[in-house]
Parts: structure tokens; sequence; C-alpha cells
């Protein structure tokens, strides 16, 4: 087991297109634990490999109170979308930034899990707004692309200097 170091914007990796995993086997197990301890340790209540520079198509959620409801989803694809919901955001690698971002509300997921069996999830709430928020990190998005410019702009430069003064 090891807890990974979590990309922070603007790294130009989080900004990579991850691929489909070709067989679940031990390597890619072996992650899923270690995304799930990463997580946990954070805390958050969901992961993509994208945030720990793995660019596979894998992600951990557990948006349960007790922490007591792990689910890997690899290979996932939303097969159906409905409504649309505003929740506020955070992500742990944009740290202390908290914005209301608009998505759909109900969603249907296809995917494997880490024993490579097909799955399908059907999610509502938190869970629908995380798995939207982790697929977007495998397809190099973040959650601060959909803000308004004037947004994104404020908290861009809020990243830049804090680097500079790392630098
Ligand atoms: O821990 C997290 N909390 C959260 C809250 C609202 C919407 C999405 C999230 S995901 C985030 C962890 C994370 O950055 N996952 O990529
Ligand atoms: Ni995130």
């Amino acid at each position: 087991m090891a807890i990974l170091d979590i990309l922070h914007y603007p790294d130009p990796r989080l900004r990579t297109l991850a691929k489909p995993v070709a067989t679940v086997d031990d390597g890619i197990r072996q992650l899923v634990k270690d995304m799930f301890e990463t997580m946990y340790a954070a805390p958050g209540i969901g992961l993509a490999a994208t945030q720990v520079d793995v660019h596979q198509r894998v992600l951990v959620l557990d948006v349960s109170e007790g922490r007591s409801q792990p689910l890997c989803l690899i290979n996932p694809v939303i097969v159906a979308a409905e409504g649309s919901e505003q929740m506020e955001e955070g992500c742990l690698s944009v740290p202390d930034v908290f914005e209301a971002v608009e998505r759909a509300e109900r969603v249907v997921v296809h995917a494997l899990d880490e024993k490579g069996n097909a799955i399908k999830v059907t999610a509502e709430g938190l869970l629908a707004v995380c798995i939207q928020h982790e697929i977007d990190h495998l397809d190099g998005r973040l959650f601060v692309d959909r803000l308004s410019a004037l947004k994104r702009s404020r908290i861009r430069k809020k990243f830049d200097k804090q680097q500079r003064q790392v630098v």
C-alpha cells in the first residue's frame, strides 16, 4: 500500500487524456488499492488516476458518511444522463477552491470493477456529481473549466501567484 502524490493545478499533466485499461490485472488492482488509500488519507470522496499521474481510465469513490462504501470504476462510460443540478464542488488538485458547478442530476454508468466484471451504476445526488467530476479528470478536464471565464481567470491568477512564491 502507498499514499500517492496528487498533482496540483495548473500542472499540465492534469490535461492528459487517459487511455482505456486493456486488462484488469494485478498491476491495476495495486493501483486501485493505492488510490483508495490516497483518497481516504486526503481526505476526499473521489480520486481519478490522472490526479496521481497515471493516465489510465480508473477512478475510485466513496461518498458515504461512514467512509464504508468504496466504489471502483474502470473504463467508465456514461450511457444515460438526465436533469441538471448545481452543487458546490471542490477538488484535491485545486486546493481551497469551492464553486457551484452545473451537471446532470442522474447518470447511468457502465464500467468494470476491480475484478474485471462489467457493472452498471445508477447514481443521483453527490454520487452522480462525483462520478462526472472524476470522468472529467480522465478526459483532462477540471471543474474550474466549467466556471465562468472571470472566475477561472481569478483562480488561475491565485495559483500562479502561489507558484511564484514557492519558486
Ligand atoms: O473530495 C472531493 N469532494 C468533492 C466535492 C464536491 C464535488 C466533487 C468532489 S470530488 C473531490 C475529490 C477530487 O478532487 N476528486 O477528483
Ligand atoms: Ni477532482
